[in-house]
């Protein structure tokens, strides 16, 4: 029997002594979810899949076809999606850039480090740090178990060395350091030269040249087309390698400045809102980048053993062309739109392909779920937030019956909050009062349930509380005059957050 058949089989068993047992011992699922543990170890030994995290920027829920877009059409995305299942209720750790990205990373809430807001711009002067060292990012996890790791694109979560990407696990970084980039060359290379050559200290990290493993290049495509031209040089100097690769390609489109090539435009000439046919066009060249992607992973015989992954980093702005339909709310929110996101998992023969799954998931499972798939140690020092779904997902069950994935914003003198768990959604927003919604029935949340279900409120607003004790003080704010409302008000105190009425 060949490689595949073996896995298929032990991949086929393995789920149904586990589907057995869940029948079985219902203290089974308690136990599987202790943080620490990475049941898919035993699963999967031997079988060490490559690794494709394709991260979108501000791409709004319902951006995507398979996520039910009319007017974008993402043809590549669609087919990876169909051939694989559609993650539903799939949530990031924060509702904008790099927080999510930091909790992405590390497994950990970005409360628990103090990284609860964005790198403000120009940190390497500004802050001049990055997230905490005693995290360990996914990449080194990786790294130190074997795995060949690439990171593509924009990092946001330090800029200086110690926190740059070829020091915090990847052994090649293409990309920028900021938290964002002008897309054509033509336009930021002279005016990045001329301000240079004025003299400019600290220029915007949007303008500033690209950089590979720390020296700067000359970068001369469309930025989205160079990242997917970086990802399929990795993706093929992997294929020459023994182990296998985790490439994290982390695309800063549909993110503003909203800037599309032409002919992309062109695509979708019926849109008459030139704001919503540029975003249109970004997404377009996303696409086109994940099918060179997925066309190098086949030409190198790499595509049967790779999960790829797809989400967007936070929900879309709408002012900005994006939209969340039919989810409430937009970037920055703890409302869905906010950070509840269009994600897949492909990978022919272990991912049930035609499939949609809709239980709630975190960006947080991602780290001990992707240690599973490639039996790799978690770090002992730190409590991982998220688990391994690796058996659930198989199983078409919840990871998480009754525990909660959690959201909080800090505004100017209040905090956002959203907790979801199981059907439920509670949320504090914008300084209103507590919202109980069932997140299933109603995914718009416009049916304020909290006076039918009081206890079911008082539960998720009380594990919400409890949680808000694991955070730690801020290490940066942006805006960085933030941080004079947060000490005026006490915001880390967290005084009238958690009170229901
Ligand atoms: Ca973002």
């Amino acid at each position: 029997m060949n490689k595949k058949g073996i896995r298929n089989i032990l991949l086929l068993s393995t789920v149904l002594v586990f589907a057995a047992c869940s029948t079985l011992k219902k203290d089974d699922s308690e136990k599987a979810s202790t943080a620490n543990t990475s049941k898919s170890t035993d699963l999967k030994k031997g079988m060490r899949p490559n690794i494709l995290f394709v991260l979108c920027d501000d791409l709004g829920y319902a951006d995507v076809g398979f996520n039910g877009s009319k007017d974008i059409i993402t043809p590549e995305l669609d087919q990876l999606a169909k051939n694989g299942t559609i993650f539903t209720s799939a949530y990031v750790t924060h509702p904008f850039c790099g927080p999510s990205r930091a909790g992405l990373l590390t497994g950990r809430y970005p409360h628990a480090f103090g990284s609860q807001f964005n790198l403000p711009k120009n940190s390497e002067v500004t802050v001049g740090e990055g997230i905490p060292l005693s995290e360990k990012f996914m990449g080194k996890m990786l790294q130190e178990s074997g795995y060949y790791t690439g990171a593509v694109g924009k990092w946001h979560l330090g800029a200086v060395p110690g926190y740059h990407p070829n020091d915090r696990g990847f052994d090649d970084f293409y990309g920028f350091l900021g938290g964002g980039h002008e897309y054509f060359p033509s336009y930021f290379t002279p005016k990045y030269k001329k301000l240079k050559a004025a003299g400019t200290k600290n220029i915007w990290d949007y303008l500033t040249p690209l950089q590979h493993n720390g020296k700067e290049v000359t970068e001369t495509e469309y930025i989205t087309d160079a990242l997917s031209r970086e990802a399929v040089r990795f993706v093929t100097d992997a294929s020459k390698k023994k182990d296998p690769f985790f490439l994290y390609v982390s695309y800063n489109a549909p993110h503003t400045p909203l800037q599309a090539k032409e002919e992309d435009m062109k695509v979708f000439k019926k849109i008459k809102n030139k704001d919503r046919r540029t975003y249109a066009g970004m997404v377009y060249a996303v696409d086109r980048g994940v099918g060179n992607i997925v066309k190098a992973l086949k030409a190198t015989n790499q595509y049967e053993n790779t999960l790829i992954v797809f989400l967007s980093d936070n929900g879309g702005r709408p002012d900005k062309g994006a939209s969340n339909k039919p989810l409430k709310g937009r970037k920055g929110d703890t409302y869905e739109g906010g950070y509840r996101v269009p994600m897949f998992f492909h990978w022919p023969n272990n991912v049930a392909s035609g499939k949609r799954y809709n239980h709630p998931v975190s960006a947080l499972d991602f780290y001990p779920t992707f240690a599973g798939l490639a039996g790799a140690t978690l770090p002992a020092n730190n409590k991982f937030d998220g688990k391994d779904i690796w058996e659930d997902f198989s199983a078409g069950k919840s990871s998480r019956s009754g525990e909660p994935i959690f959201a909080m914003r800090h505004r100017k003198g209040f905090s956002d909050v959203g907790v979801r768990q199981d059907e439920w959604k509670a949320t504090k927003a914008y300084n209103s009062t507590w919202k109980l919604f069932n997140i299933d029935k109603d995914i718009a949340e416009t049916k304020d349930l909290s006076d039918q279900h009081p206890e079911i409120l008082k539960e998720l607003v009380e594990k919400a509380e409890l949680w808000s004790k694991t955070h730690t003080e801020p290490r940066w704010f942006d805006p960085e005059n933030l941080s004079k409302v947060w000490k005026e008000k006490e915001m880390g105190k967290f005084k009238e957050t958690f009170k229901i009425k």
